[in-house]
């Protein structure tokens, strides 16, 4: 039977992340704990129980498999560059808990794939019962998921897609497309709205070849061909707020005074651009030289958005793990999981800067920000 001990594998800066983003998953969950030390520990006898919501241990029904021991889960995370991803592995790490019965192996891969394909090779190794993977990059994973399926053991891809094999059971995630669209449709919109004639943009784009940075640049870009825009440029920030400085210094340099729109795959490459525009002198936000656009609306990118900095903000919403528990306990039950499950996503402005639009047709809502929506948020 599957090993009892909860193993946390952790790169030590995985600590240091944590600590640094904060790590505030939803409102309803306790402040992130520092993450452990990189060791083999011990299951603590009793999980803090999150803030709010989840019925504490004794109430919840373990999740234990048919012999009354714990469901032991490999997961391999992307990394910790960002704050979305904070919250996406806290997610993880309080759903598949010991007092929820499982044994959670986790591996935080630091973006680089070769760590990660390996992780999921360890992972078969221990002879988990499920092996979790959000991966990092679209390709190169057919040869591992096929050895996977050799050992028996149902893959669960969350978050970023897998577009060379299709040996997994389900993916839950958000659909980057429709987020690409979206945000070039509401540019439409507000442009329009504004008066605003001509847009020429810069693109900080995610990790390269990982499906949220295609779908995204995709998504925008098909709007702006159709509309005539002009993309000045496009170069990858890695999803990170160093990423997002170092490119917008260089597009400052490059195109000054050129560009009105600047978009950021994500929230942590948008606050690495707003230090290089401020210090460039470019101004940013409703009413200023530039429409700011950034992706994943995670707590921090809700708060610059109320404060006039970011324009629009894009969700991806990262708490997947309650959906994929779902997947492992109709697999428990010997049922047949949905092969694709999408996570809701929301659009976030302040009052002024929400204007009608649609996608493929399709009328769009978006949320105004407010106290009590970033409070909220994850
Ligand atoms: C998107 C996710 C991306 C986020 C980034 O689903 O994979 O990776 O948008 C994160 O913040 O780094």
């Amino acid at each position: 039977m599957k090993k009892k001990v909860l193993a946390v594998v952790l790169a030590s800066t995985m600590a240091l992340a944590l600590a640094a983003c904060g790590g505030q998953a939803a409102a309803t969950s306790a402040p992130a704990e520092p993450a452990a030390p990189a060791a083999v520990e011990e299951a603590p006898a009793e999980e803090p129980a999150p803030a709010e919501e989840a019925a504490p241990a004794e109430e919840a029904a373990p999740a234990e498999d048919a012999g009354g021991d714990l469901i032991s889960v490999g997961f391999a995370q992307v990394g910790h560059e960002s704050d979305w991803r904070t919250a996406s592995t806290k997610s993880a790490q309080d759903v598949f808990s010991e007092a929820n019965g499982y044994n959670l192996s986790f591996v935080d891969c630091d973006n680089d794939s070769a760590a990660q394909l390996e992780a999921v090779r360890s992972f078969i190794e221990q002879d988990v019962d499920y092996i979790i993977i959000d991966p990092i990059v679209s390709t190169g994973w057919d040869t591992v998921l096929g050895e996977c399926e050799e050992a028996g053991i149902p893959v669960i891809v969350i978050d970023r897609t897998i577009d060379d094999s299709d040996k997994y059971v389900s993916w839950v995630g958000s659909d980057f497309l429709t987020e690409g669209k979206a945000a070039g449709e509401w540019l439409k919109a507000y442009a329009d709205a504004q008066g605003i004639k001509e847009i020429n943009a810069l693109i900080i784009q995610g990790t390269t070849g990982s499906s949220a940075q295609i779908g995204r640049t995709d998504g925008f870009c098909e709007v702006a061909d159709r509309e005539g825009w002009t993309v000045l440029d496009k170069q990858t920030g890695d999803f990170t707020e160093a990423g997002g400085q170092e490119v917008m210094e260089s597009f400052c340099k490059s195109y000054a005074g050129k560009f009105n729109v600047v978009v950021c795959e994500n929230d942590n490459e948008a606050f690495g651009a707003m230090t290089a525009m401020d210090n460039a002198g470019v101004t940013y936000g409703p009413g200023n030289d530039v429409i700011l656009i950034s992706y994943d609306a995670c707590t921090a990118g809700l708060k610059e958005v109320q404060a006039g900095k970011i324009t629009a903000d894009f969700e991806c919403n990262p708490l997947a793990a309650p959906t994929v528990e779902q997947v492992i306990k109709t697999l428990q039950s010997g049922g047949t999981p949905e092969a694709q499950i999408l996570v809701p996503d929301n659009w976030y402005a302040l009052k002024d800067q929400i204007v009608p639009f649609s996608v493929d047709g399709n009328a769009m809502s978006m949320t105004e920000v407010t106290d009590a929506v970033i409070e909220a948020q994850y």
